[in-house]
């Protein structure tokens, strides 16, 4: 990188984050359940894997209703997850590795074991009694909205002692807070302050778009399109519970928080259409860094839409808004388990050459697929309290395959999720060994886009799209790539009429080819992706 791209790009631009669920990563001490001093310990192989950023989930004191997402004290660790010493440990250790730590922050609602919440639940005119949303029922006796909860059921909660109602979006041990009042707002700038003073380089802010409510407490309208056999949560738009105006000055608020620091960076987690999710980033871009995109989560595998897709996203990014793509997480079916292994390898190379910051679901570098786990085995609420819907996300939250140890160097003892009768071939110990592998491609692709600053900064044009297959150019100066992605299982003939070019294959996902040169047409094998440097244009 030139001096003059360093003072330009940040570290969130340019860089890789990588998440890691903690409960599954590495099990240090031995109970069954990742922790922080493993994540640690895993520190040299990230290093390896060559990542930018870490996004850990969160690691804070918490009954573990929702696993870390109900958290009953914003400053400390749970002891499952280690101490403070470990946390502190761990953020040295990536900073000597000169990496970034991002910590989850969960603002929207908090344990019910929080003592704000004892407090607010204790009487009426307790002073946090605000702090929470708390409404009488209607006349009916009934709640006082028809909003229902994400996990399934009312999202309203009776409260015999004190006689009123509170809201909750998620579980019922999740209550909302009220983020209108404005002693809510100072106490979690206050908690932000605190990990940024410990040296946290940004934070993944959980469903931000659900932050505000509708202060009038309107019904949510049915939503016509809603399909049996979906979560029942779909049933209502959630057009008076989530994605308020208002919400935009909370999330400015915070922003001006990371602001009286040095470079760190918020990412918004948002599931909304592209035109609402755009204005997260805020007027003149004074909101999150990185609105999450999940188009990639979401978007039927097919060519002609992804690259739409990619292109409005372009097209519709305000002013110096930075771009980003996701192509798993741990809400959501790997990406395996969405596309098939052999395309797997095609949406790598997509999510590592498109222009935005990317970020990489742990596992998904090996390969990892959705877990088979039986019923009986599940531990996620969302699964167990809408059941026979196949919503449970601990397919997706399995131990990481190390290696073919007995518990895939995962534990050394029987972890809280199973891993597959595969991980003895599909692991990371393997495949570092083997050439052709995933984590191999991966790695390999991490290393091209730090490298050329026309991969992690470049500017992004479209080239050639059809029911097959997708090309699309980034460029930084004089150097181009181009990247030609078969999104189909048959062999393709990519010849674009109207563009003429000539270069060499620096990486396939068929590795015999690196290195060939191709003029103005390509064969393009099933599920191959290719990445491609054009001569120059002169030449
Ligand atoms: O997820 C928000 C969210 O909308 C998810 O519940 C998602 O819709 C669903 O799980 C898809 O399967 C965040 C966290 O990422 C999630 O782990 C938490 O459970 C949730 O918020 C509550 O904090
Ligand atoms: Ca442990």
């Amino acid at each position: 990188m030139s001096i003059v791209d360093k003072h330009r790009y940040l570290w969130w631009q340019t860089g890789v984050i990588y998440q890691i669920y903690p409960r599954s990563f590495q099990d240090a001490n031995k109970d069954g359940i990742g922790d922080l001093a493993g994540v640690t310990q895993r520190l040299d192989y990230l290093e390896w894997l060559g990542v930018d950023a870490i996004w850990i989930s969160p690691v804070y004191t918490s009954p573990m209703a929702d696993f870390g997402y109900d958290i009953a004290d914003y400053l400390s660790i749970d002891p499952l997850f280690g101490s403070m010493k470990d946390f502190d440990r761990l953020v040295e250790e990536v900073h000597r590795r000169n990496m970034k730590l991002v910590m989850d922050l969960v603002p929207n609602h908090t344990s019910d074991k929080h003592k704000w919440f004892i407090e607010s639940r204790s009487s009426r005119d307790n002073p946090k009694r605000d702090w929470y949303i708390w409404r009488d029922p209607k006349p009916d006796g009934g709640p006082p909205t028809n909003w229902l909860s994400v996990f399934g059921g009312p999202a309203w909660e009776w409260d015999d002692d004190t006689g009123q109602y509170y809201y909750h979006a998620f579980l019922k041990e999740q209550p909302d807070l009220n983020w209108r009042n404005p002693e809510v707002r100072n106490a979690m700038f206050d908690v932000i302050r605190f990990w940024l003073d410990k040296g946290v380089d940004g934070f993944r802010v959980d469903v931000m778009w659900h932050m505000v409510k509708d202060d009038q407490f309107r019904d949510n309208p049915p939503n016509p399109d809603y399909q049996p056999g979906r979560a029942p949560y779909e049933q209502l738009l959630p057009v008076y519970s989530t994605d308020q105006p208002e919400v935009h000055d909370v999330v400015r608020g915070m922003r001006a928080v990371l602001e009286e620091y040095e470079e760190r960076m918020m990412i918004g987690e948002i599931y909304l259409p592209l035109t609402r999710l755009v204005k997260y980033y805020g007027e003149n871009n004074s909101g999150a860094h990185l609105p999450f995109n999940f188009q990639l989560l979401e978007l039927q595998w097919e060519p002609e839409r992804i690259y739409a897709a990619i292109q409005e996203y372009e097209s519709i990014l305000p002013e110096g808004g930075w771009p980003n793509w996701v192509i798993g997480n741990h809400d959501q079916p790997r990406v395996i388990s969405r596309i098939g292994s052999a395309q797997a390898q095609v949406a790598a190379l997509m999510l590592l050459t498109l222009r935005g910051t990317p970020t990489l679901y742990y596992g998904d570098e090996i390969g990892m697929a959705d877990v088979a786990i039986p019923p009986e085995q599940f531990k996620d609420p969302q699964g167990l309290n809408m059941p026979g819907l196949n919503l449970s996300r601990d397919p997706s939250r399995t131990p990481m395959q190390w290696d073919d140890s007995q518990y895939g160097g995962f534990s050394a003892t029987e972890p809280w999720l199973p891993l597959p009768p595969s991980f003895k071939r599909i692991n990371v110990k393997l495949q570092a060994e083997a050439p052709y592998s995933m984590l191999n491609l991966y790695r390999r692709l991490l290393g091209l886009r730090r490298m050329e600053p026309a991969l992690h900064h470049g500017d992004f044009s479209p080239v050639h799209c059809d029911r097959q297959a997708m090309a699309y150019i980034r460029r930084a100066g004089n150097t181009r790539f181009m990247v030609v992605l078969n999104l189909s299982h048959r062999p393709y003939f990519f010849q674009p009429e109207s563009f003429p070019f000539s270069g060499t294959i620096v990486l396939s996902t068929i590795p015999e080819r690196d290195g060939a040169l191709v003029e103005n047409s390509l064969t393009v094998s099933g599920d191959e992706g290719l990445l491609i440097r054009l001569n120059d244009e002169q030449a």
